[in-house]
């Protein structure tokens, strides 16, 4: 992926398309809004090889109510967004380094304000926040877009840093959410937190790791809670010394921390297996003795931006990530667990979803995204940007281990599927998959809605923008009663 040219090139303005045009036709029911964050860069990265992860946030919106799209997307306004633009030029360095900034903006016991909230987004109390992993979450006017600032749920949480991936569960409707470095950067602390539907926070639980790694996402069940560990590490010196917050160490094991939902740091229990990174989960569940997580995992560093600690170069087929299943049996007596790999011969997008309604309970369908070589491509219209186009959305049957596609076009390139259920009520897996495109022949960003149940048939709708919109890191449904606004 390049920073700078075909799609990823900044774009920089702030748009409003009111009726966008539609392709095939938007679902009866499918009233709600797509809401998505992601990076562009306002001013130039400061050192050409940072990571992406230093983007500018964006939010971005397609709302959509009987048939129509409506599409809005504005910059975050964070403090580093405003004090680059009132210095005119780029003022902070490499990924996640207070230490790595011009004098104007050096403030390394309050890392936090250099957040760039341009991870994700979640719901909890009615408000909308947008969040990247190194901040408190930043409150987004869901209407307008405009940002409110950071939210720190009445001084009740505590941490310095909130992840990106909270899980709602279903039924209480709590988010269970965590910091880490919560105390500061390159810090082994972990707080742990139970927020009520209503906003307040209900409990925190102070953690340590094995070692300080990026633990970018964790999972739920409807009893415990686990957090993955693995080779991306930091230490105070590597940021003193202004480097980017990360390298990957491939000699440490991976580590799976699981606690009971209302356990104290004692019941933390760890489970201990071979390299591996897990940057994101599809679910977890508890089955009697048993938690089992799945998630697409890595074997090998999965950035390319974030160097080696042994300085090794960086391997695309050395770090596909494939779908694999863990079951930790919390009777055994020592740290091992079993791991399968579901599909053991497709890469995947480490993008994967499932039916939310289902979180932290047994889910039969996980959802991610993959290039399917069979498929056509159109390399004359393409241009020379793509090279391998991320064409398909996968629909895996984890029970029977089988896959339903979806195909998106011989010039597009998918980003992140989202499952929206059918009606309140479906089945699991009863909905519709719906998200953004980057379709390279016009040079233009396509909404693409298809049947979960027969993805096989292609697109029944797309929503056209007239531009391309930048890139989204994630993107979550929200339906009109849950964000209860309109
Ligand atoms: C990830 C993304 C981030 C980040 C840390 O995909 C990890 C993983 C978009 O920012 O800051
Ligand atoms: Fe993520």
């Amino acid at each position: 992926m390049s920073q700078t040219s075909d799609f990823f090139a900044p774009q920089g303005f702030e748009a409003e398309v009111p009726r966008c045009q539609i392709e095939g036709t938007i679902p009866d029911g499918l009233n709600g809004a797509f809401i998505r964050v992601g990076g562009d860069w306002a001013y130039p990265p400061a050192h050409k090889d940072d990571s992406p992860f230093s983007q500018d946030g964006y939010v971005s919106r397609f709302r959509f109510r009987n048939g129509r799209v409506d599409y809005k997307g504005r910059w975050i306004d964070t403090e580093r967004y405003r004090n680059n633009r009132a210095a005119d030029r780029q003022l902070y360095g490499y990924y996640r380094n207070p230490f790595d900034t011009d004098p104007s903006v050096r403030h390394v016991d309050e890392p936090w304000r250099n957040t760039v909230a341009n991870t994700n987004v979640e719901v909890n109390a009615g408000r909308l926040f947008a969040l990247k992993e190194d901040a408190p979450p930043t409150q987004i006017d869901p209407v307008t877009l405009e940002t409110r600032g950071f939210h720190n749920f009445g001084g009740r949480y505590r941490s310095q840093t909130f992840t990106a991936h909270p899980k709602v569960d279903p039924v209480t409707g709590e988010m269970v959410t965590f910091g880490y470095e919560a105390t500061g950067p390159a810090t082994n602390d972990v707080f742990l937190y139970t927020i009520d539907r209503a906003g307040a926070v209900t409990r925190e639980t102070r953690l340590k790791m094995p070692y300080v790694s990026m633990i970018h996402d964790f999972a739920i069940t409807e009893k415990h809670v686990i957090f993955p560990v693995f080779g991306y590490v930091t230490d105070l010196e590597r940021l003193k010394a202004g480097k980017i917050h990360w390298h990957w160490d491939g000699t440490r094991p991976s580590y799976y921390g699981i606690i009971p939902r209302d356990g104290e740091a004692k019941d933390l229990r760890w489970f201990k297996g071979p390299t591996r990174a897990v940057i994101h989960t599809f679910n977890a569940w508890t089955a009697g003795d048993k938690v089992i997580l799945d998630a697409p995992m890595f074997e090998d560093n999965p950035f390319p931006f974030f160097p080696f600690a042994d300085g090794s170069r960086w391997d695309p087929f050395k770090s596909r990530a494939l779908i694999r299943r863990l079951t930790f049996d919390l009777n055994s007596s020592d740290e091992s667990f079993r791991e399968e790999v579901l599909f053991p011969d497709l890469a995947v997008v480490d993008l994967g979803r499932v039916d939310e309604r289902f979180v932290g309970r047994e889910t039969r369908y996980a959802y991610t995204s993959f290039n399917d070589p069979t498929k056509p491509v159109d390399r004359d219209r393409l241009g020379t940007g793509a090279r391998r186009l991320t064409n398909s959305y996968g629909v895996f049957d984890m029970k029977d281990r089988t896959m339903r596609a979806f195909y998106a076009g011989p010039t597009h390139a998918l980003q992140e599927v989202t499952f929206v259920p059918r009606h309140d009520q479906a089945e699991e897996g009863d909905g519709w998959l719906i998200g953004t495109a980057s379709n390279y022949a016009e040079m233009r960003t396509e909404l693409v809605v298809a049947d979960a149940r027969h993805p096989e048939d292609g697109a029944v709708g797309r929503v056209i923008l007239p531009f391309r919109a930048n890139v989204q890191v994630h993107a979550r449904w929200y339906s009109d009663a849950q964000l209860n606004v309109w």
